[in-house]
């Protein structure tokens, strides 16, 4: 979307420098050179660097160490003062081992934990745990309401739209760091990358409790 509509800007932009002013045609060859060629010029990696930031943001992109992949990595925006978030992602075993995610870190929490949850006596709660397995043949997904990676004490709020680095390190595979996508505050899937799971109706599942 970023890319159509910048490429429709572009050339009204380069169109309207073109227009005015160059009634001197002493000036013409000038105003082609010097200034319009520079502009155009400008334009350009403009426009370049909007692809590179908004190809970035778009979503983020599976990661893989050894045999593991790490799909679909995001968390919910935080309001306000919000002390913790949550991050999600999806893992895979693509050989023929299992494997378990032992530890998270990121710079964004004072601590970064493993969590699930549990029920106990019909109630829904959050413990930290060890690690999580990673079985070849059945991915392992963490979402709200379910493992996830919890971020205590958030040094700022995670903003919509940004991304934030976390490192998942596992007994076989060893250790990665992937980016996670920061979706709207509530988010009950990733939005982005993959037409729009947003909009499927999870929303009421009496989770939206920031983990
Ligand atoms: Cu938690």
């Amino acid at each position: 979307m970023w890319v159509a509509c910048f490429m429709t800007k572009k050339p009204t932009g380069i169109a309207t420098l073109d227009a005015p002013a160059v009634s001197p045609h002493v000036y013409r060859q000038d105003v082609n050179q010097s200034l319009e060629y520079p502009i155009m010029t400008r334009l350009l990696s403009i426009a370049v660097a909007f692809l590179i930031l908004s190809g970035g943001a778009m979503a983020a992109e599976p990661a893989r160490i050894g045999e593991i992949m790490i799909e679909q990595a995001w968390a919910r925006a935080t309001p306000g003062k919000a002390p913790n978030g949550a991050a999600y992602f999806t893992l895979r075993a693509e050989g023929e081992t299992a494997d378990r995610l032992v530890a998270v870190a990121s710079p964004v929490a004072q601590r970064t934990e493993l969590h699930t949850h549990l029920m106990e006596d019909g109630v829904m709660k959050m413990r930290a745990i060890k690690a999580v397995e990673v079985t070849p043949g059945s991915p392992t997904v963490f979402q709200p309401g379910g493992h996830h990676v919890m971020l205590m004490g958030l040094k700022a709020p995670l903003v919509e739209g940004e991304r934030f680095p976390l490192t998942l390190t596992f007994e076989r595979a060893g250790s990665i760091e992937i980016q996670v996508e920061i979706e709207k505050i509530g988010a009950m899937a990733p939005m982005k990358g993959h037409g729009g799971h947003d909009s499927h109706g999870h929303g009421s599942h009496g989770q939206g409790q920031g983990s």
